[in-house]
């Protein structure tokens, strides 16, 4: 039982942790031998106090065994995003990336013209015009648009997704830009799915270095965070 609240107790620092500290490497239970400790977590906010705060009682024994169950989970994370458009075009993307590695993409959009279809990763989360105001291309170094194994590209640039008979595009594309944490987290952008094939940058169109020359956009939808 005790052992029991100890555990829950060392959550309730973990989850009370700011979230980019390296908690694994940061947290140091050195907490004093009175045994109680007061964690306010107040707003930054002005002219509304909020504050909690989390009273805890460990005994000296809480962190004989450190339990790094918690941690590992802390450092996987995945999304979601749900695609929607003005015609039947519809999809699901989830995001998976554990720690600092590469995040996995699995992709399913149904209601396609078979054949290859535009995917990339745009810019905002933001579809109050339709997937119009998703913006351009996530691009956070400033670069010209490519093919994923390109080293000249857009972060968000997926290359595309191919449509069977069915219209049913399925595919699952691991990839190193498109992070769920840090600067260039993708989390609160959208992906978006295209009405023609990308040409990578490689198809001499006047848009071929930007948007790849993929036509109008058929669906979108904001990538959110999802329990693991
Ligand atoms: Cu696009
Ligand atoms: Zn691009």
């Amino acid at each position: 039982m005790q052992e029991a609240l100890a555990v829950m107790a060392a959550q309730t620092v973990l989850y009370s942790t700011p979230h980019h500290s390296l908690l694994p490497l940061s947290f140091n239970p050195t907490i004093s031998t009175t045994s109680s400790a007061s964690l306010p977590l107040t707003s930054s906010f002005h002219g509304l106090s909020l504050k909690a705060t989390t009273r805890l009682y460990l005994s000296s024994s809480a962190f004989a065994a450190p339990r790094p169950l918690a941690v590992v989970s802390s450092a996987t994370k995945k999304a979601v995003a749900v695609l929607k458009g003005t015609s039947n075009v519809k999809g699901v993307v989830t995001l998976t990336q554990e720690a600092e590695g590469p995040t996995t993409v699995n992709v399913r959009v149904t209601g396609l013209t078979p054949g290859k279809h535009g995917f990339h990763l745009h810019e905002f989360g933001d579809t109050t015009n339709g997937c119009i105001s998703t913006g351009p291309h996530f691009n956070p170094n400033g670069l010209t648009h490519g093919a994923p194994e390109d080293k000249v590209r857009h972060a968000g640039d997926l290359g595309n997704i191919v449509a069977d008979a069915s219209g049913v595009a399925e595919a699952t594309i691991v990839d190193n830009q498109i992070a769920l944490t840090g600067p260039y987290s993708v989390v609160g952008r959208a992906f978006v799915v295209h009405e023609l094939e990308d040409d990578l940058g490689k198809g001499g169109h006047e848009l071929s270095l930007s948007t790849g020359n993929a036509g109008g956009r058929l669906a979108c939808g904001v990538v959110g965070l999802t329990v693991l």
